[in-house]
């Protein structure tokens, strides 16, 4: 198994594809969809484009979606909830469709689509994940960051740490046969500095600072735990988890 961190979209290949890819927006796109698929929502669907999500959600029952949308951190008018893992209550969505647009989380998904097998991890489902890969121990494994509209981001990157330490541990792979490049090996350091401190983190991390001028520390409290849900988002079909 060989193992590729990508900070952001921009940055990851886009002329092959891994054998798993693994989108990771922590500040909160999947954060938000493990939590609303763990509290019993029947799949998510992402959009880049909100116009898109508006018009073929449309053609599902109102009683069976919920459409979240979020542009610089807040909801967009219009849709159910914006992005707070926080709204994905099971009365909320149990048994609905999760329609989602965020700014970079949902263009992460979408840019590693292509892949045989894609996922959505955040630190709430860590170690899932990583029992996930280790039974099926794909060749080549990326995790795609999805960093704030083109830059790297530290709370995705502790995360691709966070699991790729974890992989080694529970496989036995050295850190050498592992790293596919220099990044998985910053990014486990990064995890290995911070491991006890992940909300601390989160509060210098840009975005951490943006959600926080817009009332969000809470959201924060929530993303920044470890290893809390099991459910593993797998896509189903392109855009579906
Ligand atoms: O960028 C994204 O996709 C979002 O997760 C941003 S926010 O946390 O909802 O502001």
């Amino acid at each position: 198994m060989k193992l590729f961190v990508y900070h952001t979209p921009e940055l990851t290949p886009s002329d092959r594809v891994a054998d798993c890819a693994i989108a990771v927006d922590v500040l909160r796109a999947t954060t938000t969809m493990v939590t609303a698929l763990d509290a019993g929502a029947e799949a998510v669907q992402v959009f880049s484009d909100i116009e898109q999500l508006k018009q073929v959600s449309e053609h599902w029952p109102s009683e069976k979606r919920i459409r979240a949308g979020e542009r610089g951190g807040s909801m967009v008018d219009g849709c159910d909830m914006g992005n707070s893992p926080l709204d994905c209550t099971p009365d909320r969505v149990s048994g609905r469709r999760l329609f989602i647009s965020t700014t970079n989380g949902t263009r992460a998904l979408q840019c590693v689509e292509k892949a045989p097998s894609v996922l959505a991890a955040a630190l709430i489902n860590r170690q899932a994940v990583v029992e996930f890969l280790a039974r099926k121990r794909p060749e080549t494994l990326w995790i795609v960051g999805s960093g704030w509209e083109g830059s790297f981001s530290l709370e995705d990157t502790v995360c691709a740490g966070a699991i790729a330490h974890s992989l080694q541990e529970m496989t036995g792979i050295s850190l050498v046969d592992l790293a596919g490049n220099d990044e998985t090996i910053a990014a486990i350091a990064l995890y290995l500095q911070w491991q006890d401190r992940l909300l601390e983190l989160m509060h210098h991390a840009s975005h951490g600072h943006r959600l926080l001028r817009l009332n969000n520390s809470a959201d924060l409290e929530y993303c920044a735990q470890t290893d809390i849900l099991t459910t593993v988002p797998v896509q189903k079909e392109p855009g579906v988890l």
